[in-house]
């Protein structure tokens, strides 16, 4: 027994994924409209460690966050919570409009056009990561649909 639990110690010190091999890029979110209590935020990691998994997220501008996907069923776009989002090495993880996303739910205040507000994201091997998330329209020429 206890031979197992140094191997499973030895297995996690041989790929010491820290949080410095985790590059989250180009946090955003949309401005919300009106009285919308919801938001959503999109981002792109990439990491030059071992394979690591985004398990959650946290903002102080939400009371409650959740990572989702979004998926076109029946000619309407559904979205649902996700347990974690796989990171590979070598692999541009995207979220973006109409696809996986940091939701945002029961927001404290309306997101304004030009306002960074901090996310914290938080990777099963690497720990957490923050990043400001910058309030903007969606980049021309992009995926501007869905949410
Ligand atoms: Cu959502």
């Amino acid at each position: 027994m206890k031979r197992i639990l140094i191997a499973a110690f030895a297995a996690l010190f041989a790929f010491p994924a820290l949080a410095a091999d985790i590059k989250v890029d180009d946090a955003w979110a949309r401005p919300t409209l009106g009285q919308a209590r919801n938001g959503a935020a999109y981002l792109t990691i990439t990491t030059t460690g071992a394979p690591d998994r985004l398990v959650a997220a946290s903002a102080p501008v939400a009371g409650k966050t959740e990572l989702h996907s979004m998926t076109m069923s029946n000619n309407v776009m559904q979205m649902r919570p996700v347990d974690a989002i796989q990171v590979t090495p070598g692999t541009e993880v995207k979220l973006q409009p109409g696809g996986l996303h940091v939701m945002l739910l029961d927001l404290k205040s309306p997101l304004k056009l030009g306002d960074k507000f901090p996310l914290t994201l938080k990777f099963e091997r690497g720990g957490e990561v923050q990043v400001q998330v910058e309030v903007r329209q969606p980049r021309a020429g992009g995926h501007g649909q869905g949410h």
